[in-house]
C-alpha cells in the first residue's frame, strides 16, 4: 500500500514521463521537416519509448492499489535552432529527468518505502543508459559541427541507430 504522498510522486513522474514522449515526437516533426530523416526516426522511436517508461509508472501505481492520474501535460517547443539544438535539448531534458528519479529514489528510501524504491532501480539504470545515449550523440555533433555534409553523415548514423537501438 502506497502513501498518499508516494502516489502523487509517482503520478507526477507520469506526467513527465507523458512530456518526455510529447517533446520527442515533436522533436521529430521538426527534424522530419528539416529533412532530416534518421533523426526523425530515431525521435519518434525514443517517443515510443517514453510511453513504455510512463506505461510502467502508470501499471506499478495501479497494481499498488493506488489511482494513476493524468494530469495536463504541457505542450513541448516545436521551433529549434538546429540539429545540435534539438540534441542539447534532449540531453538537458534527460538530465532533468534523472535529477526526478534520483528525488524519488530518495523519498522511498527515506520514507522506508523499499517497495517503490526497488521498483524505482530499474529507472535508475535507465537514465544513465539515456544521458549516454543523448551525450554520445550530442558529442558527435559537436565533434563534425553543423555543416551540410557532416549533418548528412550524422542524420545516417541516427537512422543506424534508430534501428539498432
Ligand atoms: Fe528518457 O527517460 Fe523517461 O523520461
Amino acid at each position: 500500500m502506497l502513501k498518499p504522498e508516494m502516489v502523487d510522486k509517482l503520478n507526477d513522474q507520469i506526467n513527465l514521463e507523458f512530456f518526455s514522449s510529447n517533446l520527442y515526437l515533436q522533436m521529430s516533426a521538426w527534424c522530419e521537416e528539416q529533412g532530416f530523416e534518421g533523426a526523425a526516426e530515431f525521435m519518434r522511436k525514443h517517443a515510443i519509448e517514453e510511453m513504455e517508461h510512463m506505461n510502467r509508472l502508470f501499471t506499478y501505481v495501479s497494481e499498488t492499489g493506488a489511482l494513476p492520474i493524468l494530469g495536463t501535460i504541457e505542450a513541448p517547443s516545436h521551433q529549434f535552432a538546429s540539429l545540435g539544438d534539438v540534441f542539447q535539448e534532449t540531453y538537458k531534458h534527460e538530465c532533468l529527468v534523472t535529477e526526478r528519479i534520483n528525488s524519488l529514489a530518495h523519498a522511498a528510501f527515506q520514507s522506508q518505502d523499499y517497495s517503490t524504491f526497488n521498483f524505482l532501480q530499474w529507472y535508475v539504470a535507465e537514465q544513465h543508459e539515456e544521458e549516454k545515449l543523448f551525450k554520445g550523440i550530442l558529442d558527435k555533433i559537436e565533434l563534425v559541427g553543423e555543416n551540410g555534409q557532416a549533418l548528412f553523415f550524422i542524420d545516417k548514423d541516427l537512422a543506424e541507430l534508430a534501428k539498432t537501438g
